[in-house]
């Protein structure tokens, strides 16, 4: 009412308009802090929540990824619920006992016998959680599509049960669009509404598994939300028990992030792999060539040459940008052609090992090929995508007698093919050709370059090492 009398004033005296300006103002001002504390007041309670560690935290999928991430809440002082559908895990965590490698028992059983953190496969314990962190698999389909049976199956289970006011974060890595298109939806479809009702963001998964320097807790955490407020409720949520968290504008700005950071490595490695099928066919060291190239203080990165790409990210994340870029009408022909050469690295090793046998007048055929190695990198326990794999299946698709030695990987059974792993010195000894396929640090370089009759080294382990029985990549 006042406001509407000064209006009226306001046509009869320049007084009157300045301060009906000065109050239009005013309200604009009063409308902004309103929208602030009206959206602060929704996630007040969940932020205060957070604060005091009393928010109860959820984690779907107990992986590489989510196992460490709930460690590090659990660690901070909140009661953590891990929540995973295959029951062998979840029965494995409830005994203290843990299953990745950058997650050691010791370290882990406290907190299961502290009750600060338990597992379970029921997925209706979610309507007792006030947060929810998403790390289930993002895998490629045979025809390089995205799989997100795992993502949709896991966002069906949890709208059924969300609490309200909860946050909800996914970290499994995507195509940009995906926490928008796909994930929200589904959570709103019940009638909620994001902002509200709950909060959605989406934060990278940035493991870098066996890293003894970076892991969970002082790898920087990127987070943006569907709205400010549920970016802002996502940082505050990582601050708590991570040491750096960089809040962005959005999620898909948060998905491409993760998959500019995973194409940037798939591509330089395809760019020094082709560097290493250049200098093989003109006689040149590639291994000298990258390491002098290092020396340059700026604006260079030393990537190293290898088998092929293995592991669950670098050889796969690429092609969910690259799927995506096509349905916006661009192609994105980098990801292509490093994927191609990538995949090409497998078959070339296997030429070289024939080319070294058949130096020694030895055919491939019939030959006894050991693979030193079958991680997918080494010092690691994880055989997803790994090249060494694929080395092993054509050699033995050639007529070669395989065997290997993994320090970390027992058995192995592939398309027919069942192995165990040997005694490294021996089996180098008794063979025609070992090659070394991932470099752990557990093998005994020295002695298998001087007493196996030939080496084919594609990871430069016996760098530093000659020998007229030495071929490298
Ligand atoms: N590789 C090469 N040459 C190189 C580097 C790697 O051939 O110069 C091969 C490795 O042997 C391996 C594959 O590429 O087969 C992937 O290697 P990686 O070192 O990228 O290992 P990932 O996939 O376990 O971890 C990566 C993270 N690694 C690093 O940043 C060093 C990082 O890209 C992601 O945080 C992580 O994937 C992920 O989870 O996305």
């Amino acid at each position: 009412m006042r406001l509407e009398i000064i209006a009226f004033s306001a046509r009869f005296s320049p007084a009157a308009a300045l301060v009906l300006g000065r109050i239009g103002e005013y309200r604009k001002v009063l409308a902004f802090t309103m929208q602030q504390t009206a959206t602060s007041t929704a996630s007040e309670p969940l932020a205060e929540k957070i604060r005091n560690r009393g928010a109860r935290v959820g984690i779907v999928g107990l992986g590489y990824v989510g196992l460490p991430l709930a460690v590090e809440f659990a660690k901070a002082g909140f009661h953590v619920t891990g929540i995973d559908v295959q029951e062998s895990k979840v029965d494995t965590l409830n005994r203290g006992e843990s299953y990745v490698q950058d997650v050691p028992t010791e370290v882990f059983r406290p907190l299961v016998e502290s009750g600060h953190f338990r597992a379970t496969t029921d997925f209706s314990e979610v309507a007792s959680l006030d947060t929810l962190n998403i790390a289930v698999p993002t895998p490629l389909r045979k025809t390089k599509d995205p799989d997100m049976s795992f993502i949709v199956s896991a966002c069906q289970e949890i709208t059924k049960h969300l609490k309200p006011g909860s946050l909800v974060i996914l970290e499994s890595t995507t195509y940009p669009g995906t926490t928008d298109e796909l994930v929200l939806p589904m959570l709103e479809a019940p009638g909620r509404k994001v902002g509200e009702d709950f909060f959605l963001c989406f934060s990278p998964e940035r493991v870098d598994p066996g890293n003894p320097v970076y892991q969970t807790i002082n790898i920087p955490k990127v987070v943006g939300g569907i709205t400010a407020e549920c970016t802002k409720l996502g940082a505050l949520f990582y601050s708590q028990a991570l040491e750096k968290v960089v809040p962005v504008s959005s999620t898909s700005v948060a998905e491409m992030v993760k998959l500019l950071e995973n194409t940037f490595r798939m591509i330089n490695i395809g760019l020094v792999n082709e560097m290493a099928l250049m200098c093989d066919r003109m006689g040149i060291n590639v291994w000298e060539v990258i390491d002098a190239a290092a020396t340059k203080p700026f604006g260079f990165m030393p990537f190293y040459p290898g088998p092929g790409l293995g592991g669950h990210c670098i050889p796969i994340d690429p092609f969910y940008l690259s799927w995506k870029t096509k349905q916006a009408g661009i192609e994105a022909r980098f990801i292509e052609l490093a994927g191609y050469i990538n995949g090409y690295m497998p078959h070339f090793v296997v030429d070289k090992i024939q080319n070294a046998l058949n130096d020694q007048t030895k055919p491939l055929r019939g030959s006894r090929v050991h693979v030193l190695g079958a991680a997918y990198k080494r010092n690691i326990d994880d055989l997803r995508e790994s090249p060494a794999l694929d080395i092993l299946l054509l050699l033995d698709k050639r007529g070669a007698r395989v065997s290997y030695s993994d320090p970390f990987i027992p058995t192995l059974k592939l398309d027919g093919l069942s192995l165990a792993s040997q005694d490294p010195i021996e089996a180098s000894i008794a063979s025609d050709c070992v090659v070394i396929v991932t470099d752990h640090a557990a093998f005994d370089y020295g002695t298998i370059a001087s007493r196996a009759s030939l080496v084919v080294d594609t990871r430069n382990a016996l760098r530093g090492r000659s020998g007229s029985n030495i071929v490298r990549l």
